[in-house]
């Protein structure tokens, strides 16, 4: 559909097996909404103030040790508790309650919430640390992966950036929560993975990137085992998938050059994304791997996905109302402009220029 893009037109997400509405004609729309508060970054490499730097008190009240590197706790207020409420006597199976014919389901659920404070000084960033730092968080979340699915059967590791997606602390830091159910993102995207290796013998992420590279046109920046892309179906405008080159299930096959190229492709990605409108640019990343329920999962492919919320400058966002929430996401810049632009900027940070 070369030369069409100009056009209002939909889109195929297979991961997701749903449609996204591009509208490019409509960038030239006027904006007298709500003007948001661009993101500084921290003066201070130590805020008394902060629950997470070094030798300060949690809100939970426990006492940070004077960490050097990476630290990692449990969430002093978690969204899912390692014991559910039938091992405490409390609601029973849905499937006990037969009466409710379906339609009040209910399921205990399991889990624990990680925290992970990347670095110990606060005014730093992923975009900002050094790579060997960021390794040092690879090498974290790997061996935290690797723990929490022994005991549950899917671990999410994300990152919550700036005010703007409701980080609630400047502080580099990262989640991790683990949970008894594969949550249903990963179910969606398990089940394409399966339908397209079992009707072409093959990843969808592996020829999804391998049509990517050739085609270079929504390609933002990659290294030896990485390659980050604006993907042909994002729907935030700067949306981006970080996909391993090799055919990776998870954290656990990465040897020492993926983990140090996970490390490396996140700090250019991040360094691309506050370079774009000079500002400490806010998003929810996380990875997608391999479910840890004892099956092979050979079908898997591990990628990050970046949810940025910004549009057009540092303080303008993107809202997803209206037709989005009630039928489908649309966006308005195509994927390769916004790839483009991401790709145009200088690869080091301007606060190191
Ligand atoms: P976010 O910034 O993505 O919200 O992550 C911070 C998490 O850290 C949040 O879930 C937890 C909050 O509950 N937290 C603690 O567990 N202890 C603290 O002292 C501060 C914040
Ligand atoms: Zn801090």
């Amino acid at each position: 559909m070369a030369g069409s893009f100009d056009f209002p037109h939909r889109r195929y997400n297979p991961l997701r097996r749903q449609w996204v509405l591009v509208s490019p004609q409509r960038t030239a729309r006027p904006w007298q909404g709500e003007v948001g508060k661009a993101t500084g970054f921290p003066e201070v490499h130590h805020d008394p103030e902060c629950y997470l730097c070094p030798g300060n008190r949690r809100a939970g009240g426990q006492i940070a040790p004077s960490y050097e590197s990476v630290y990692i706790f449990d969430n002093d207020f978690p969204a899912l508790l390692p014991h559910s409420a039938a091992q405490e006597g409390g609601p029973a199976q849905a499937e006990s309650n037969p009466e409710m014919g379906g339609l009040l389901l209910a399921q205990p659920e399991r889990g624990r919430c990680r925290v992970v404070c990347f670095h110990p000084d606060h005014s730093l960033t992923l975009a900002r640390m050094e790579p060997r730092s960021i390794r040092r968080v690879v090498d974290a979340w790997a061996e935290e992966y690797r723990l929490l699915g022994e005991e549950f059967r899917y671990v999410q590791i994300f990152e919550n950036r700036g005010a703007l997606m409701g980080a609630s602390n400047p502080h580099p830091h990262g989640q991790i929560w683990a949970t008894e159910h594969i949550p249903d993102e990963l179910v969606a995207e398990t089940s394409a993975l399966e339908d397209y290796r079992g009707a072409h013998a093959a990843c969808l992420l592996c020829d999804y990137g391998g049509r990517e590279q050739l085609e270079g046109l929504r390609v933002v920046c990659r290294n030896e085992s990485f390659l980050a892309v604006v993907p042909w179906w994002a729907v935030w405008p700067f949306e981006t998938l970080v996909l391993a080159r090799r055919h990776l299930r998870s954290l656990l096959d990465f040897g020492d050059v993926e983990r140090d190229a996970l490390a490396d492709i996140l700090k250019q990605l991040t360094t691309r994304y506050d370079n774009l409108f000079e500002t400490s640019f806010p998003y929810t990343m996380g990875f997608h791997q391999a479910p840890g329920d004892g099956q092979p999962h050979d079908e898997w492919h591990f990628h990050a996905h970046f949810y940025p919320p910004l549009l057009r400058s540092a303080t303008v966002r993107k809202y997803m109302v209206g037709f989005e929430m009630l039928c489908m996401p649309q966006r308005d810049i195509t994927p390769e402009t916004a790839a483009e632009r991401l790709a145009a900027v200088p690869e080091k940070h301007f606060m190191e220029r």
